[in-house]
């Protein structure tokens, strides 16, 4: 028997409803339905800790899944910080929708008692990424695009490279500005739409961007990163969301209008990066898919997580002609 409209329609109201009010725990939006993403705590870009150079003294933890982790953890690991810093990796608790620890860390089982013991206030998120010292147990920085500053500042082995020399800088700047908000950012903002026109704007900003950054990469004796010759934060800020356009964002967040490959130099150019010594150690595709298909309930409220594609297919392979 046909369900009477009447009651697909009451149906779809109430659904929506609903929906709205889930998409308010997943973030806040504007008026116009634009995601505003909160602030971050303990964001503040503090002075190199004059401990810095004793090994272990601090412990920089991160997600799998979270791509502002992910900046952090390239860093470490192109700057050979492992034996300074202690890597370590907290796993999702969907259910409460917050970061725990495998086993207690300085007595504390989730992220959220280490940064409320740092005078963190409730209404504060516990995000990763975070550095921590271990002696006090107190939080140093709670925000990614800081961290990797302080990160690239850290006393380091001779080899390791600076990713961000100062003839450089203009040009890393504005990269990093436009992918913090166009780009990496802009995804979320794709995904956390409340409306078309939310999404539409987001969007166009995105790909906006992208095509910018092929223009720049694509230009013939550019490259091959994108302030030239030398690997900044601006390649490290831009590559934790390329590396998960195909798996999650363009599935899940609709961020498909143009899939990489139909943008041939940021695609070598994340070979290139992917290529690197370590990074493929920190691009973990199935907590990716786990995570967000598994976690993010009003984008997916069935919770099944796609098979593919392979992230094998998308940094070995040549892009299709
Ligand atoms: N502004 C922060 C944002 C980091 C962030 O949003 N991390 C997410 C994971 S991708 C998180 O830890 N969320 C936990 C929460 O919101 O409670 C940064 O860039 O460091």
């Amino acid at each position: 028997m046909a369900i009477p409209p009447v009651v697909v329609s009451a149906a779809r109201a109430g659904w929506n409803w609903q929906w709205q009010q889930l998409m308010q725990g997943l973030g806040p939006a504007d008026s116009d339905g634009n995601y505003r993403r909160p602030a971050a705590a303990f964001s503040a870009l503090p002075p190199l800790p004059t401990n810095a150079a004793e090994p272990g003294s601090h412990v920089l933890i991160v997600g799998r899944s979270c791509p502002w982790a992910h900046r952090a953890w390239l860093v470490w690991t192109l700057r050979q910080l492992q034996n300074s810093i202690e890597l370590l990796v907290v796993e999702p608790d969907p259910e409460a929708g917050r970061w725990r620890f495998g086993t207690p860390f300085l007595g504390c089982s989730t992220l959220q008692e280490l940064y409320r013991r740092s005078g963190a206030t409730t209404d504060q998120r516990a995000t990763v990424p975070v550095l921590v010292e271990r002696s006090s147990g107190r939080v140093v920085l709670g925000e990614s695009a800081r961290l990797i500053e302080l990160l690239n500042q850290w006393p380091a082995p001779a080899e390791a490279p600076d990713l961000a020399p100062a003839e450089l800088s203009a040009g890393i700047e504005g990269w990093r500005e436009l992918f913090q908000g166009a780009v990496n950012d802009g995804v979320y903002r794709c995904g956390f739409a409340r409306n078309q026109s939310a999404y539409d704007r987001a969007e166009s900003e995105l790909f906006a961007a992208l095509e910018q950054a092929e223009a720049a990469l694509g230009t013939s004796g550019a490259g091959p990163w994108l302030c030239g010759n030398c690997l900044t934060l601006a390649d490290v800020q831009l590559f934790p969301t390329l590396i998960r356009l195909e798996l999650v964002y363009a599935p899940l967040f609709g961020v498909s209008r143009r899939p990489l490959w139909q943008l041939p130099a940021l695609w070598h150019w994340r070979q290139r990066v992917f290529g690197l010594p370590g990074v493929a150690d920190t691009c973990c595709d199935q907590a990716w898919r786990q995570d967000y298909f598994g976690a993010l309930f009003p984008l997916h409220p069935s919770g099944i997580v796609p098979a593919g594609p392979a992230l094998a297919t998308l940094v070995q392979a040549p892009p299709p002609p």
